[in-house]
């Protein structure tokens, strides 16, 4: 008896030690997912396909909307730790402020799957996998689609004025798509951004910023939003104000929502580049992966796609949000 106590005892330490599953698998699998909120399309989609996954897999999902807001997330995140999930999934609304609460979810011994955005936190030891999108990347395609677009137009000598819809201050996409965005657009002289301003990733600040925009009276060519329902938004202000929207100003978002794919089907919207947010199967694999004491890779990128005029129609009864 005392022999299988030990024994139960080495393969115990040596699971830990070498990597076993971080949880009892023969049970049922308590997941909690510490959401940022539901300023878009976007995040909508998203939260769907987690919950779908979830739900068909078996798993008990405790889901908690942050409503945008730092302070909920991360009492969220302590909820978790005293409730002992068996696995936290958590997209951080902004990049820095968690260093404490990740200690306490790594001190805990709860395993970390960050989804969609990162945090600012130095090293990846304190989470098992992170799935999501390339930021700087969609930034950049954004760029590149427009200088292209340009030049089709022979536009490519004009001086042009941009302005930009922003995301949530401080949050990794907003971060990286600006980045991207001006890195391409350094390289053509003649591009210039004029104004530029955060809406939250939502429509209804999109709509408003715009309008404010508008209102100061300055040359508007373009419009860059970091994501569609800010570009939604901004198409109603624009058309208040008795401009075209994709004709006067040209329109380019990120996200690839079907509201955007409409709008450009319409001739409203000129660009969107996809983000994709179906990630709950890759985020249930991992969930199940773990529960399996297999690795995982630190990183995994969607694999994405730009769409204008050329391709949107043609697209949008195939699109899954
Ligand atoms: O682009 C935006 C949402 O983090 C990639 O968040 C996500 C972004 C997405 O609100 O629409």
């Amino acid at each position: 008896m005392k022999k299988c106590a030990l024994l139960l005892v080495v393969v115990t330490v040596l699971a830990f030690v070498f990597g076993g599953a971080a949880f009892a698998a023969d049970k049922k699998i308590v997941v909690g997912f510490a959401q940022i909120g539901a300023e878009s399309d976007w995040r909508v989609a998203n939260t769907k396909s987690i919950q779908d996954a979830c739900a068909e897999a078996g798993i008990d999902l405790r889901f908690v909307d942050g409503q945008q807001k730092q302070e909920n997330q991360i009492k969220a995140l302590r909820d978790f730790i005293t409730q002992g999930v068996d696995v936290i999934g958590f997209s951080p609304v902004v990049e820095s402020g968690w260093d404490e609460v990740i200690e306490e979810i790594n001190d805990a011994g709860i395993p970390l799957i960050l989804s969609d955005r990162t945090t600012d936190i130095k090293g990846d030891d304190y989470y098992v996998t992170w799935m999501g999108s390339n930021f700087i990347e969609e930034g950049r395609n954004a760029g590149k689609w427009l200088v292209e677009y340009l030049k089709k137009q022979g536009r490519n000598k004009e001086q042009i004025n941009i302005v930009e819809l922003q995301g949530t201050v401080g949050s990794g996409p907003a971060i990286d798509r600006q980045k991207g965005f001006v890195e391409v657009i350094a390289e053509n002289p003649n591009l210039k951004i004029t104004q530029s301003q955060t809406g939250d990733f939502t429509r209804d600040l999109g709509r408003t910023v715009m309008e404010s925009f508008l209102k100061k009276g300055e040359k508007i060519d373009v419009l860059y939003a970091h994501n569609d329902d800010m570009a939604l938004g901004a198409i109603q202000a624009i058309k208040e104000a008795g401009r075209k929207p994709g004709k006067d100003i040209i329109i380019i978002g990120i996200d690839g929502v079907k509201a955007a794919f409409e709008a450009i089907a319409a001739g409203e919207y000129n660009c969107t580049v996809e983000c994709n947010p179906l990630l709950g199967p890759q985020f249930v694999d991992a969930v199940k992966k773990l529960a399996a004491g297999e690795t995982l890779p630190k990183i995994t990128y969607s694999i994405e796609g730009v769409y204008d005029e050329t391709t949107a129609k043609e697209a949008l009864p195939t699109r899954q949000y």
